[in-house]
Order: structure tokens, then sequence, then C-alpha cells
């Protein structure tokens, strides 16, 4: 990527608009718009397009404060894409006859620039990512969450708190000689480490990674007609959602629904599905009851828990000719309205709709079948995506070691000790971006007259 060069894309989505938007950014974007004297600011203007004099609101930003850090030009042009495709082709022959090369805009590209420039850091570019991709409420403030700093913020805490400690522990290998200079105690340095790693795991144990936050897991209530699928449907939701009656066949569609699991690991959402009760033993299923045995399996195939309802007197349905593949699906095997039959031969976990008996067994136990950890941005939980977590990982793991070394009898040589302050440094730098040993030299001669 060139930040050089001077780059053009269409910022709005493809199809049929009344306004779309042009974007262009770099050294030369004022020079191929025809703007000599250009002041920050939105205003009307007209784009000359051939014999016609098009109106566009016009949106000039010298650099270096822009959102890019160059000079940059948004035009608002009415009409969707044919119209601004003319546009584009006339600043491209513009560009064409000043010989000014003029380039389509990578994925990203702006935003990168941002970072280039450095109007933005990694984390707040990550963010800007992560708040286009958002779906959910709990996406969005994951997002906002990396693109207000916070993250950045509480690394380059840690950084500088490591920093500090690897001065002194430097100044004691390299300036001993010196007499102003003390290397930093044994019991201090296991101290300062330990207070250290109480925020880095805190942060760690309760985060969650944003592409957690995109998987909802799917459960599927199954089992034949009258299980009683649809009352405990309605009983874990808590509301009465569907309709439930003593006929065999009183749900005919698969309904979802949403609901969230909470527990001390944080709240899990899960998508609930209700279907149609499935007889196997029916040798000549209708058109109806077809239809509905299709429904239901194109639901099983996207879950990742099946709840089997087995009601009193009858056999678990068998579930293997339904799942293609299914070597991983798990299930859950419930046995319904044991308020009626207290004391029989069936398996599973015992329920009751109508007393709420095992319920709270039910949810506990559909969260542990899928994995427990949560994918609800609570607000006690900090975002992270797989990046980030491991790499604040690797650095408690690096002053884990740290610790583990420092704590030995045999005291390691200090050097060891070092080189392991160098290596977390080296893992928030992934975060915050590079630590240089001149960090950390500059905190050694803040600390002490060295060389004075
Ligand atoms: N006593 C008692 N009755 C229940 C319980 N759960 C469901 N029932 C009754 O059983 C009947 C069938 O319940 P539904 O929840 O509609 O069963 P379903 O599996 O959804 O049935 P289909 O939609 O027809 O497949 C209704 O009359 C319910 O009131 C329960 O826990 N205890
Ligand atoms: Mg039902």
């Amino acid at each position: 990527m060139n930040v050089a060069d001077t780059i053009i894309a269409i910022g709005s989505p493809p199809g049929r608009s009344q306004r779309t938007l042009l974007r262009l950014a770099g050294p030369d974007a004022f020079r191929v718009c025809d703007i000599i004297d250009p002041v920050r600011g939105l205003r009307s203007s007209v784009f000359e397009l051939g014999s016609h004099a098009l109106p566009v609101l016009r949106f000039i930003a010298p650099g270096p404060d822009s959102y890019t850090g160059d000079d940059v030009i948004e035009l608002l042009v009415p009409g969707g894409r044919p119209l601004v495709e003319l546009i584009r082709n006339e600043l491209d022959g513009r560009a064409d006859r000043l010989g000014i090369p003029l380039r389509d805009a990578g994925p990203g590209e702006y935003t990168a620039r941002a970072y280039l420039n450095g109007r933005i850091d990694l984390l707040e570019a990550e963010g800007i990512s992560e708040t286009i991709r958002a779906e959910t409420d709990s996406q969005l403030r994951a997002a906002h969450g990396l693109s207000a700093g916070g993250l950045g913020e509480f690394a380059r805490e840690i950084a500088s708190e490591i920093i500090r400690l690897a001065g002194l522990v430097e100044a004691g290998i390299d300036f001993t000689d010196q007499e102003d200079v003390v290397a930093i105690p044994m019991e201090e340095l296991i101290t300062s480490v330990q207070a250290l790693l109480v925020p880095l795991r805190d942060r760690l144990a309760r985060s969650v990674t944003i592409e957690r936050l995109d998987s909802v897991p799917v459960v599927v209530l199954i089992g034949r007609p009258n299980a009683g699928k649809s009352s405990l449907f309605n009983a874990l939701l808590g509301r009465e959602r569907t309709v439930v009656a003593d006929r065999a066949g009183t749900t005919r569609d698969v309904l979802a629904e949403p609901l969230q699991i909470d527990g001390d690991d944080g709240a899990l959402e899960i998508l609930l599905l209700d279907g149609a009760g499935f007889d196997p033993s029916n040798p000549n299923p209708g058109h109806l009851e077809l239809a509905m045995e299709r429904r239901i399996g194109e639901a099983l195939q996207r879950s990742d828990l099946l709840i089997r309802c087995t009601a009193p007197g009858e056999e678990p349905i068998d579930l293997e000719p339904f799942i293609e593949n299914g070597g991983g699906l798990r299930i859950l095997d419930v046995a319904t309205k044991c308020d009626l039959a207290a004391d029989d031969a069936r398996t599973g976990l015992r329920t009751s709709s109508t007393s709420a008996l095992g319920l709270d067994t039910l949810t506990r136990s559909i969260r542990s079948s899928l994995g427990g950890s949560s994918n609800v941005l609570g607000a006690d939980r900090f975002a992270l995506n797989q990046r980030h977590e491991s790499v604040l990982r690797r650095c408690r793991e690096t002053l884990d070691q740290l610790l583990v070394l420092s704590c030995d009898d045999d005291a390691p040589p200090v050097e060891f000790l070092a080189a392991r302050l160098r290596q977390a440094l080296d893992e928030l730098g992934m975060l915050i971006g590079r630590v240089t040993p001149d960090d950390v030299l500059d905190q050694v001669f803040a600390n002490f007259c060295v060389g004075k």
C-alpha cells in the first residue's frame, strides 16, 4: 500500500439510492477535483460533467486534520451508481491529463492510512472495522469499547509498569559500578510482578472475544407430537409465546426465540427453536407431515444442541435418520410432564412445565452442553478480539514464567529476568506499537543520574 498515491472509492453500498458518496484521499485529491483554495467544510457546489453542471455537496478536509491524515474530499452526488460512474470516469480523465496516478482504494485503505499517518492507533482501527461488521447490540458496544481506546489505555498502563521494572533490572546489569544505581531487590521485583498480574488476569477472566459474540448457538426442542415441547418452550422463555393444546400436531411450523441464560461467567444467548412433533412410526406421512418434517429437518441441520423431549410412557425418538453427519451433534434427553409420572423408567433430566420442576437444571445443562462461556457483553465484561486475547495471554504467561524463575531458590542470572520483561513488552507491542530498547533506557536515565 503506497500512501503517496491518491485514491478514490465509491463510499455507498451497491443498489438504488437517492445520493451516493464518492471519496478521494491523497496528495493530489484537490488538484484532480479542480480545487485551488481548499477550505475545510461542507458546501454546495457544482461538478462539470460534459455540458452539465451537476449540483453536488462537497466536503473538504485538508490534511493533516482529516480522517486519513492526508487531503480528503468527499462528493455527495444526487442519484445512484450510474451517475457516480460517469463522475468517476471524468475524474480518471482529468487525472490522466494532469499525469496524476489515481487508483481505486483497497479494502480498508482509508482507515489503514489513518493508522499509518498516526491519526488512530491499531486498536482504534480494529474498532472501526468491528463497528462496520457489528450486527447486534453487544457487537456494537464491543466495537465501541475498542475504538474508544479502553484496551489501549490498559495495555499502555501495564507496559509502562513493565518498562519501569525492565529499567530497574537492566540498570542493575549495566550500571552497578555507578554508585547511585542500585539493582532492584528480588523481593521487590516479585511483589511488583505479582501486582501487575492481578489486573492482567482479571482482564482476561472478564473478557469476551468479539468472535464469540458473533455466535448464537441454536437449540432445538424435538420429540413426538404432544411430548410437551411447546409447553417447555414457553416455560423456558417465561411467557406464553406459542399455543399449547392437548391435540397432537398443534405446532405446525418452526418458531425461534432468543433466550438469555445467566451464569457466574456472564450471560449466554441462545436461539431456542420449537418445531412440529415428529412421529417416526407414521408409515404414510401426508403432504403436510412431510412439509413439517422438512422444516424441522432444516432446523436440525443448523442446530448445536437438541433437547429430545419424551412424554410419560413413550420411548425417546430415534434421531439418527434425521441427522446428516450428526456425529458431533449434542443431544440432551429430557423426560417431560413429570408431575404426571412421579416414578417411571424414562432416562434424562426430569422436568414439568406445569410445576416448573427441573427448569433451572435444564437451563444450566443447556449452558454447560454448549461449553458454558458467555457470548453477551455484560457491563462488567470487556471485548477483545482473538488477536488481543492471545497477546494479553502471552504477556501474562511470560510474567508467570518470570515469577517462577524469580521464586526459584537458585535465583537465575538477572539477564534472564530482563529478557522475560523484554519479551512481555514485545507481546504488548503487538497492541500498542513496538516498545524499543530506547524506551527502557529512557526509564533508566529518568530514574537515575547515570552518566551525569
Ligand atoms: N401435566 C402436564 N401437562 C403438560 C406438561 N407439558 C405439556 N402438557 C400438556 O400436554 C399437551 C401437549 O403439550 P404441548 O406443549 O402442546 O406439546 P407439543 O410437544 O408442543 O405438541 P405438538 O406441537 O403437537 O407436537 C398440552 O395439553 C399441555 O397442557 C406438563 O409438564 N405437565
Ligand atoms: Mg407444539
